[in-house]
């Protein structure tokens, strides 16, 4: 061997040797490149306030693989969304909220293996970034599911650390034994470790993958189980994230009953919060769902605390209200699939104070409850319902228990209650419209008002313009209901618009307003100027 061979023997070597020190990562993959959005920015008025746009968001939250498919591979995808964008904007919600669309190892998809591409079968970076035109271009805005708690035990980094103390990637992870085989996970799930966020590499690595999603378009994140996150970590993202876009919005899930357990994600962490209180209160505790004040099981004092709660939390707070989403049952199984009872679900949802949250296909009413086996949670996000038949164009198929739930004939469809008088499809546009032409109800003051009735709850929304009564009968009888409105800030008498039976409502002057309640009546009334 000559002395020239025995050199670059011996540099290739130690090349070698120096390179398998460096980061020879089993590297996700490479992103494409960004697509500028056509919405400028809205710059924050404090650290802590949420951005502009957000404070008249209506949340719509879409399971991509559940949604509409586009090339009848049985799987909705994200041509899909785009290509019902038009019907997400009759119905007049503006923000979408998808559910996670990386690769990942489960169907749902908060395990993720690739935080660089998307889930196959969803569709390709292209038909992202043509959603996310799409809806811009529109004025609609779409958040994505970040999950930043943990990764899949198939992410790269965790399969190149495990059982391998010396891996590059060891301090990535919390091990819970010298050999590290064993570790903390999310709900001891051996699928979701848990990140290390102590460790910089992790810190920087979460917060480069939240930049380049952002430069791509998006409008913001979901962060699921933000509780497994140390509020460190939370701050520092949120610094990176507003940074890179002070537009962008950060959603929080802290699925947790306690407001004081909640007070802390609201300091410089998130813009808003999934109101789990008032989802508890609503439909009853995971253990006993059902046994909410929706089935008029529980009273509205509890309500009420559920709603003071808020003064717990900073004065910009903003509260995400909930009926149902992803991880519940859907509202028309909580309440027997009792149309009064969707509608009071709705109404609250929809004209309390803060941000609504519609989940797919509840705004038709959709049944959903956790089903056994490996596929338990599957059965609250199936197909959307969209024709009459419950087969054609556009319907998911994946799902093998699909005939049962998606059935055909059943007024649960797009078809059998887009734009049909009396459906709740247009109950749902109604309000949504309400909402979006009446400033009130996004951000008008809020009063209770009294009433000797025990199974009823009645509020008003108003500022200088309008004024709204809102009254719900959760009992299952008739309610003589004598409001006491002469405590209200505002002197409102003489004609208003009964909005949801049609017609007109006379207020006397005296200020004692007594309304006749049906069984489950949920009513919202207006007077203008
Ligand atoms: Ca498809
Ligand atoms: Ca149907």
């Amino acid at each position: 061997m000559n002395l020239r061979r025995l050199v670059t023997l011996c540099m290739t070597f130690v090349l070698l040797a120096a390179c398998s020190k460096t980061i020879v990562t089993p590297a996700p993959t490479v992103m494409a490149p960004p697509t500028p959005t056509t919405i400028p920015p809205t710059p924050t008025t404090s650290p802590n306030e949420s951005p502009a746009w957000f404070r008249d968001a209506i949340l719509y939250e879409i399971v991509p693989r559940s949604f509409y498919d586009s090339n009848d591979d049985g799987v909705g995808d994200l041509p899909g969304i785009t290509s019902k964008l038009d019907y997400i904007q009759a119905l007049g919600a503006n923000t979408l909220w998808l559910t996670p669309v990386f690769s990942a190892t489960s169907s749902f998809g908060l395990d993720v293996i690739d935080y660089a591409t998307l889930s196959p079968g969803l569709g390709t970076q292209d038909d992202l970034n043509n959603l996310i035109r799409q809806a811009h271009s529109r004025k609609m805005r779409v958040v994505m599911d970040l999950p930043v708690a943990y990764t899949s035990n198939e992410f790269a980094y965790f399969k190149d650390a495990y059982n391998k103390p010396a891996s590059a990637y060891s301090d990535w992870y919390q091990w819970t034994n010298t050999a590290h085989t064993a570790y903390k996970s999310y709900a001891n799930l051996r699928a979701l470790p848990l990140l290390n966020h102590k460790n910089g590499s992790v810190q920087s690595y979460l917060i480069q993958v939240a930049q380049t999603w952002l430069s791509a378009g998006v409008d913001g994140f979901r962060v699921s189980d933000a509780a497994s996150v140390p509020h460190e970590f939370l701050k520092l993202f949120r610094q990176a994230v507003k940074q890179a876009n002070s537009g962008a919005v950060l959603l929080g899930e802290v699925w947790n009953n306690d407001p004081k357990k909640l007070a802390p994600y609201f300091h410089d962490e998130f813009d808003a919060l999934f109101d789990a209180p008032l989802y508890y209160t609503l439909a009853g505790s995971a253990e006993r769902n059902g046994g909410g004040l929706l089935n008029g099981r529980s009273t509205p004092a509890d309500l009420d605390a559920a709603l003071n709660a808020t003064t717990l939390y900073t004065p910009t707070a903003q509260l995400i209200r909930l009926a149902g989403a992803h991880n519940t049952n859907r509202i028309a199984s909580l309440v027997g699939q009792n149309a009064a009872r969707e509608r009071m679900a709705a109404l609250l949802v929809l004209t309390l104070p803060g941000t609504p949250l519609i989940y797919y296909g509840d705004e038709i009413g959709m049944p959903g409850s956790l089903g056994s086996g490996v596929s338990a949670e599957e059965y609250r996000r199936v197909a959307m319902d969209w024709t009459q038949s419950g087969k054609g164009a556009g319907m998911v198929t994946w799902f093998k228990d699909a005939a049962k739930v998606n059935k055909p004939n059943d007024n649960i469809s797009v078809e059998e209650q887009q734009n049909v008088k009396d459906s709740l499809w247009s109950f749902y546009k109604m309000l949504i419209t309400q909402r979006r032409d009446h400033a009130v109800l996004r951000d008008g003051s809020f009063q209770t008002v009294a009433s000797p009735c025990r199974s009823c709850y009645a509020y008003l929304r108003w500022d200088a313009n309008d004024f709204y009564l809102v009254a719900i009968n959760f009992s299952d009888q008739t309610q003589s209901v004598t409001l006491d409105l002469t405590k209200t800030p505002r002197n409102v008498s003489g004609p208003g618009e009964d909005l949801t039976r049609g017609g007109t409502v006379s207020l006397p002057s005296n200020g004692r307003y007594t309304l006749t309640m049906e069984a489950r009546d949920a009513r919202l009334l207006h007077w203008g100027k």
